[in-house]
């Protein structure tokens, strides 16, 4: 993209002085932002939406952006260009990390969207996102006593000048006590200098009905403002739970709202081209993220039939359009509806939904293994995989799992649907923004294709000796930008020569950040006690976000929170422990952390997580993975070779022969320190009055189906191997891992995703 530095500055400065009244001299962070990224999309936005040809839809109920404006502007090209363009008038883009990240998801899945819209419009694959423009995003998190607080999160504090506002596409909404308007609000989302630029729709919920004043004079104001108000609560927060589902009826409702209001806008789009919807398939295709959008399936049928098509016409149509994502086996995380609440809210869709399932019957499909409806429950991820043409889960191990256990008689009965497609994340944001000086030094040896073609980073094997030097220093570097910001952010200081030793992701059981708490107060205690001599000096960093009602995940918070107390107030560990819970962990935050760090922890129970996928930000940064066979991990380890990471723990296999014997008092008692680590819990070592902590430790010892997820099990196994990682730290050998695992990071590109699912499962091109 040409750019006119003098041009752009004189169109920020006619902003400023239109808008806000101020010019580049007096503008505060707030105004300039504005101008300067609305002076952006002037620029950039084509004056002409794309055309022709077959376009893809992805429905989820997250899309977790985090900050546009740099990654905006590096995909434009012009980084560097506004960068010196504002220098010349004094400012610095840096002013910009005060600006709010858009975190309109939870974690994982939200951010996968994420990273494929980006993909797909680099890879110039037409595919659009469609979602809910939540008022509130997720929480934001502080800390007060070691306890997680949550407080609201309103992510266009300072508005939003990369979304235009569509009002002539608004659309109608009806449920059954009441009718929504739906407008959209559009993302341009820039393929990384290509010029294409697709779009995130995100839709807002609006009172159908104009302001009446007259109602409102004859005093019915209240009933109005009450009205008003139950419509727009609809887009008001995003639900903050993580692979757990609550069935609350407001959810229900964001997901009709969102798959209602993006079925018709494509029809309608349709419509006015002339195309017939019974060919629809031809010329669209829809991606399912995970059960939340689901709805969307019945809806299809019903606007369909709307239009004149019968219901098998219409099925046809949907089993040609639809495909599922699955990215849990956890039952609780599959959204499930009760049946007379789904069908006293919407009527019409719960009646295409009982067609679905008498079509099932008809089809021959066994009851009492096949069913959409059973005991008044639906289950929407059995609707899913009865239309969608394909399913796929996000790993090749999470496919495994699918076919052979959560989904094996959907698999029986259909095995031509079930695809693996491995998670990806897209290197623009998780290379070349988050760590620019790595990115120049990759240049530097290979050229910029890799940029677009991770796969070529293979190509710097050769020069991985050579380069040992260079990615030492810059590692450093970031690690000394991590610790002043965590100086700043925390008030805790973190000698960047330590080891950073990183667990980053949503706080759940499965996850076990327990395991790495203990193996923290384990180490501690060995200090103590003269076991351990010799310690390499290593900081322990946490990022989390606990759901607000998941009890145990908040305990866990507690826990290390005062560990972290415990440790860095004790002056005789201070030369070799420091623990640090960083608080309010997102986006923006992960870019400065995963570019930082010397170990990556991906430890969850085999089995339990799908894919993980900040696992491979890390690899691409050149970290070791220190985890189970779980997830991605698998793939990591074969990409760059088991011997370059550190691999401990049962496997998925050994998990279920375990637990058919499994006592975890018996492993307490066989390690006296981890005994002690674990009555940290009870004994009074820690503050707990409100029982937390205690309900931790029934959880790992004493309840029915005590320590689910092998925390004590694999407790020793976890030991050893972090033990040799600690040991291995600062050789030779282990900066070769590092670089081993960052030039094996090719398959992990979300490039290759997106153009996976491009031809296994949409068609496109
Ligand atoms: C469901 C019903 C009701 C309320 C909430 C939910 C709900 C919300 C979010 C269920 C699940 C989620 C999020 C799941 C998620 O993020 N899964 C992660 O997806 C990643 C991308 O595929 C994987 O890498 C992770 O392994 C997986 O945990």
């Amino acid at each position: 993209m040409k750019f006119d530095k003098k041009k752009f500055t004189e169109e920020t400065e006619r902003i400023l002085r239109a808008e806000f009244g101020s010019d580049l001299r007096s503008a505060d962070t707030r105004e300039l932002y504005n101008a300067v990224s609305k002076a952006v999309m002037r620029i950039a936005l084509p004056a002409a939406p794309s055309g022709e040809g077959k376009r893809g839809a992805y429905f989820s109920a997250e899309f977790l952006m985090g900050r546009a404006i740099f990654s905006n502007l590096l995909n434009l090209g012009l980084l560097e260009d506004v960068q010196s363009a504002l220098k010349s008038v004094g400012e610095s883009l840096n002013r910009f990390e005060e600006v709010e990240d858009a975190a309109l998801g939870n974690g994982g899945l939200g951010r996968l969207a994420a990273c494929y819209l980006e993909s797909a419009a680099t890879m110039d694959i037409p595919l659009d996102g469609y979602g809910i423009r939540y008022r509130y995003g997720l929480f934001k998190q502080t800390f007060v006593d070691g306890y997680q607080h949550e407080e609201g999160d309103d992510w266009t504090r300072w508005g939003d000048p990369w979304s235009i506002p569509v009002e002539r596409d608004a659309v109608i909404v009806e449920f059954a006590d009441r009718k929504v308007k739906a407008v959209p609000c559009d993302m341009p989302i820039f393929g990384y200098r290509n010029g294409v630029v697709n779009n995130l729709r995100l839709w807002s919920s609006e009172p159908v009905k104009p302001f009446d004043f007259n109602t409102f004079n004859e005093m019915k104001g209240e009933r109005i403002a009450q009205e008003n108000y139950d419509v727009t609560k609809i887009c008001d927060v995003l639900y903050p739970n993580d692979n757990t589902m609550v069935g609350k009826m407001l959810r229900l409702r964001q997901q009709y709202f969102l798959v209602s209001a993006s079925l018709q806008d494509i029809l309608r789009k349709e419509k006015a081209k002339e195309h017939d919807l019974r060919e629809l398939y031809r010329y669209r295709c829809f991606q399912l993220n995970d059960t939340h959008p689901v709805l969307a399936i019945p809806e299809l049928l019903r606007l369909l039939e709307r239009e004149g098509l019968c219901f098998e016409e219409a099925f046809e149509v949907a089993s040609k359009c639809f495909n599922f994502t699955n990215h849990t086996i956890m039952a609780e995380a599959l959204e499930k509806w009760d049946a007379l609440a789904l069908s006293d809210i919407l009527p019409d869709v719960y009646k295409e939904i009982v067609r679905c399932q008498q079509k099932l019957e008809s089809d021959g499909l066994d009851r009492g293994q096949f069913y959409i409806i059973r005991d008044n429950v639906v289950h929407m991820a059995n609707l899913a995989i009865f239309v969608s043409k394909k399913v796929n889960g996000v790993a090749e191990i999470h496919t495994e799992i699918l076919k052979k256990d959560t989904f094996a008689n959907w698999y029986g009965a259909f095995p031509e649907k079930f695809v693996n497609v491995t998670n990806g994340v897209t290197p623009r944001r998780w290379l070349l923004l988050n760590n620019p000086k790595m990115a120049k030094l990759i240049d530097s040896r290979i050229g910029t294709e890799w940029h677009t073609d991770l796969g070529q980073l293979e190509a710097l094997r050769p020069h991985i000796d050579g380069m040992r030097a260079s990615f030492r220093k810059i590692k450093r570097e970031n690690k000394e930008r991590l610790a002043a910001y965590i100086k700043a952010h925390e008030g805790i200081e973190l000698p960047p020569d330590f080891i950073f030793d990183v667990q980053v992701k949503r706080l759940h059981e499965y996850k076990r950040q327990l395991l790495n708490a203990l193996s923290i107060l384990y180490f501690y205690f060995g200090i103590k006690e003269g076991e351990i001599n010799s310690f390499p000096p290593t900081a322990f960093l946490f990022g989390a976000k606990a759901a607000p009602g998941y009890y145990n995940a908040k305990a866990i918070i507690k826990f290390i929170n005062e560990i972290a107390r415990l440790v860095n107030s004790d002056e005789e560990v201070a030369d070799r422990m420091k623990v640090v819970f960083v608080q309010n962990y997102n986006v923006s935050y992960a870019e400065k952390i995963v570019c930082a760090a010397d170990i990556s922890e991906q430890i969850s129970m085999a089995g339990m997580e799908a894919s993980g996928t900040s696992n491979m930000k890390f690899m691409l940064n050149g970290t070791v993975t220190l985890g189970t066979l779980d997830g991605a991990n698998v793939e990591i380890c074969r990409e760059a070779g088991e011997e370059n990471e550190y691999i401990f723990g049962a496997t998925v296999e050994e998990v279920a022969a375990i637990k058919r014997f499994y006592c975890p008092r018996e492993i307490l008692e066989g390690d006296p320190r981890l005994k002690r680590a674990v009555r940290t819990l009870i004994d009074g070592t820690f503050p707990d009055e409100k029982g937390m902590l205690r309900k931790l430790y029934e959880s790992l010892i004493t309840d029915y189906d005590a320590d689910r997820y092998l925390v004590l099990y694999d407790f020793a196994d976890y030991i050893r191997v972090k033990q040799q990682l600690l040991h291995d730290y600062g050789t030779k050998e282990f900066e070769r891992k590092c670089l081993v695992n960052l030039v094996s990071a090719g398959k992990f590109s979300a490039d290759r995703s997106v153009k996976e699912y491009a031809q296994k499962i949409w068609d496109l091109q």
